[in-house]
């Protein structure tokens, strides 16, 4: 591997972090360069009795990915539980979400139709729930709750699933339209029968936001609360189950690099990560520039509503005894190679970086972590993790480009 210069501009699918010596116990992560339409960090995780709740060990990755798959009777298993009263605070790093027309954001929980999915508009049918609230703020200071409505929460509270009407009183929260593998860009409307989406859904469910409903126009973070109904399973997995929150409608919160056609995106970042031109600000002409393309889950150089996504991982190394490693994709569709080096090792060459040797960890893994490193580098010395796509079942397209902008090819073990 040494002798493969790691081009910076093939960054796309790999993640860094770095683990300092005498400093196991924090938790890095890697800044995030491309902007892209999921949270970067969970800023707060207040799940209750967090040590023995569901999915805990895979936070932050877990709920920073897209949706897990699932079908319209059975929920994901790839969420971590909040527990009663519980919440999670996002915040984005490279993006705002914007209020535009229509939903701005999905929340993504595992609720499911309980027996078989309704068949058209006017059948009734019941769903799995655990309602959660979503309060969302510009600053992490002040924060606004979208309204619901009370009663109908309370009456959620008393009975083990919700049906039709109900279903459409809880509009307001989170957690009660089910959420099923489908284009996870598509909000759904409750109100509105989709006949191209089972049971009536649109997308892949869940339940979408607009800012427009509190009267901002851009937030910066979204928390979400288990509304303490007590609905769903006891034990680790009680309260709301949190999968996933996708920005639909984002910009890019732009940095001092430059960006000539000032879409959000600069200059370098358009032509070696996106391929977009960076002397126009719609480089494909659709009338939403690249920025607001990528920054909302579309293809900058593509119209249509294909969910688009450089995948980019971020990375996550804690620990106490050992060094963890997490990181955001779920492994539905990709694998990863867990890689170790020594930073001591790097050095430029040529315009790019060389890794020196690395230790492979784990290959071709699907997890969204792995557990764990026991070794430790040499006093006052520091390793770096990472973590990159090994295996792209999803088809070409998806590992980035290379220095030369050619599509990068995947390798299905470690070096
Ligand atoms: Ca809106
Ligand atoms: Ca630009
Ligand atoms: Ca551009
Ligand atoms: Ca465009």
């Amino acid at each position: 591997m040494s002798d493969v210069p790691f081009r910076l501009r093939a960054a796309a699918a790999t993640a860094l972090a770095v683990a300092a010596a005498l400093a196991p116990a924090v938790r890095a992560a890697a800044p995030s360069l491309p902007v892209d339409c999921l949270p970067d960090v969970v800023a707060r995780w207040e799940a209750t009795d967090p040590d023995v709740r569901y999915g805990a060990q895979n936070v932050p990755g877990i709920v920073l990915g897209h949706p897990g798959d699932s079908t319209p009777t059975q929920g994901t298993t790839t969420v971590a539980s909040l527990g009663p009263d519980g919440s999670v605070t996002f915040r984005l790093v490279d993006a705002v979400i914007e209020d535009r027309p229509g939903p701005d954001f999905i929340v993504f929980e595992n609720a499911f139709f309980q027996g078989a999915p309704p068949a058209g508009p006017g059948d009734d049918y019941l769903i799995f729930h655990e309602p959660g609230f979503v309060d969302v703020s510009p600053d992490g200071e002040t924060w606004t709750r979208f309204p619901y409505d009370a009663d109908a929460l309370a009456e959620a509270a008393t009975v083990g699933s919700i049906d039709r009407a109900l279903h459409l009183a809880l509009r307001g929260l989170a957690g009660i339209t089910p959420t099923f593998t489908g284009n996870w860009t598509i909000p759904d409307d409750p109100a509105v029968w989709d006949p191209d989406g089972q049971g009536g859904v649109s997308g892949a469910g869940g339940d979408a936001f607009d800012l427009a409903t509190v009267g901002l126009a851009e937030v910066r973070y979204v928390r979400i609360t288990d509304a303490g109904t007590g609905n769903g399973f006891p034990g680790a997995a009680e309260g709301f189950d949190m999968d996933a929150l996708v920005v639909l409608h984002g910009r890019p919160l732009g940095s001092a690099a430059p960006d000539g056609d000032g879409d959000g995106l600069p200059d370098g970042v358009e032509t070696t990560l996106y391929g977009t031109r960076a002397d126009l600000a719609d480089s494909d002409g659709d009338g939403t520039d690249d920025g607001r393309e990528v920054a909302g889950c579309r293809d900058p150089l593509d119209g249509g509503d294909a969910p688009y996504l450089l995948r980019e991982p971020h990375l996550f190394a804690d620990g106490t005894d050992c060094t963890t490693i997490r990181w955001t994709w779920l492994g539905a569709d990709a694998a990863w190679d867990v890689l170790r080096g020594d930073v001591a090792n790097l050095f430029e060459t040529g315009g790019a970086v060389d890794l020196g040797p690395l230790d492979c960890l784990a290959a071709a893994t699907a997890a969204v972590s792995w557990s764990c490193d026991g070794a430790a580098p040499p006093p006052a010395g520091a390793w770096f993790y990472l973590v990159r796509r090994s295996d792209d079942g999803a088809g070409p397209g998806t590992l980035g480009r290379g220095s030369s902008l050619a599509e990068r090819q995947s390798g299905a073990t470690c070096p």
